[in-house]
């Protein structure tokens, strides 16, 4: 399995340098400065490439740039609307510039107006660590009494609306504004950062776009992408919806097993594939990670390796991101099935049998504490994380005991 690590360009608080001693051997990064819909030009590609592979005081970093997360997918493409041809023909020259500069797994999502969202960035475990945090009715209280979207009271039962108020009307005005930045202002990597008058003008625009049409135009975008991916030697990789429920009355998916056996079918070509990401997936007691792995896995371009704990057995329910070997997925089982997978390529000869993961997320331990990084991408939290996954690694890789 090939250790990486997301970066996000030279404003990103944990350098090249620190990454490097991390000891992993490539980069997850995109161009975040770059609008959505514009090309990403092979100037800029070759530039973040120079960036990833130089330490501080010049010497060369042996990281390489393989995977990028994301290559974002405008709105209007999801909607059908507006620019969304000329967005799919910037989208296909920035995939053919990614293949000059042999950036070849391309990462992206399919999540209407909001990409990943949280309630809580700095959730106060009893150890003293911090960690992302989603509380069902602290969205609610957002989605009803902060957005006051049309039609909030339908999606939730009259015990979540009561306590949903109780809460709003017990908050400051400093969380008020607190809750609604952590969960539309736009978390690290997210394409947009959109303000409220935004959000309610983008619901406005999908009142028309209900699960059956956005799976259509996910299709529609597939047809032009996939084949030229598998043409230019490309990986694409979908990432789950997180959480993988549907928000603010946006359709969502990506969010379970069939969604994904759809994506694969949809265009069934190697190039057409699946970020698995255990940490988003794993919010809902209905995904089986191991067993999505073993189904699934020889469309499993990129792995995102972070576990969750839920506090109910609901699908709509809390949860907070736990260490990577606590939580609810059970880690060892899945990357026994990642390398099982690995085992099948090398044994078809296939050319990406090491698959690229990264330790996604972390608590925010030690020093973290002072440096605030990106919220979830913590120095110390996410080393963590990888050492503890390299030990299930090498202890499951150990003397031909993969499963
Ligand atoms: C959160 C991330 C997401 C992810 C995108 C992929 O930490 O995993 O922002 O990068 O959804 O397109």
């Amino acid at each position: 399995m090939r250790q990486t690590w997301r970066w996000f360009g030279p404003k990103d608080l944990v350098s090249i340098d620190d990454i490097r001693q991390a000891g992993v051997e490539g980069i997850v990064s995109a161009l975040h400065h770059v609008p959505t819909g514009n090309v990403w030009t092979l100037k800029e590609i070759e530039q973040r490439k120079a960036e990833i592979a130089a330490m501080s005081d010049g010497a060369p970093s042996t990281l390489t740039w393989d995977v990028v997360e994301s290559l974002p997918v405008s709105e209007d493409i999801k909607k059908q609307a507006g620019n969304w041809r000329a967005h799919l023909e910037t989208y296909r020259d920035s995939m053919r510039n990614l293949a000059t500069a042999g950036v070849n797994t391309i990462c992206y999502n399919f999540m209407p107006v909001l990409d990943w969202t949280r309630t809580d960035l700095a959730y106060r475990l009893p150890t003293g660590a911090t960690c992302m945090r989603f509380d069902l009715t602290d969205f609610a209280a957002f989605d009803l009494h902060i957005l006051e979207r049309v039609g909030a009271e339908e999606d939730f039962s009259d015990a979540l609306r009561e306590a949903a108020s109780r809460r709003f009307a017990e908050m400051s005005d400093d969380r008020k504004t607190q809750l609604a930045r952590n969960v539309v202002f736009g978390l690290p990597g997210a394409a947009e950062n959109f303000s409220l008058e935004d959000v309610r003008q983008h619901l406005d625009e999908y009142r028309t776009v209900d699960a059956h049409r956005l799976r259509t135009h996910m299709a529609a975008f597939l047809e032009e992408v996939a084949p030229l991916a598998q043409e230019l030697g490309l990986r694409l990789c979908c990432h789950p919806d997180d959480p993988p429920i549907p928000l603010l009355g946006l359709p969502r998916i990506m969010s379970v097993e069939t969604d994904f056996t759809w994506l694969v079918n949809a265009v069934d070509l190697p190039a057409n594939g699946i970020t698995l990401c255990s940490g988003s997936l794993g919010a809902r007691p209905d995904n089986d990670l191991p067993g999505m792995m073993d189904r699934l896995g020889d469309r499993v371009h990129f792995l995102h390796l972070r576990n969750v704990k839920r506090e109910t057995d609901q699908i709509r329910g809390d949860f907070h991101e736990a260490e990577h070997l606590a939580g609810d997925t059970d880690m060892v089982a899945l990357v026994r099935a990642a390398l099982a997978e690995e085992a099948r390529r090398r044994a078809a000869g296939r050319a990406d049998a090491n698959i690229p993961f990264r330790p996604d997320h972390g608590q925010d331990i030690l020093d973290d504490q002072k440096r605030q990084a990106q919220p979830g991408y913590p120095a110390i939290g996410r080393l963590k994380g990888l050492a503890e996954l390299r030990g299930v690694i090498a202890a499951s890789s150990h003397a031909g005991e993969a499963a």
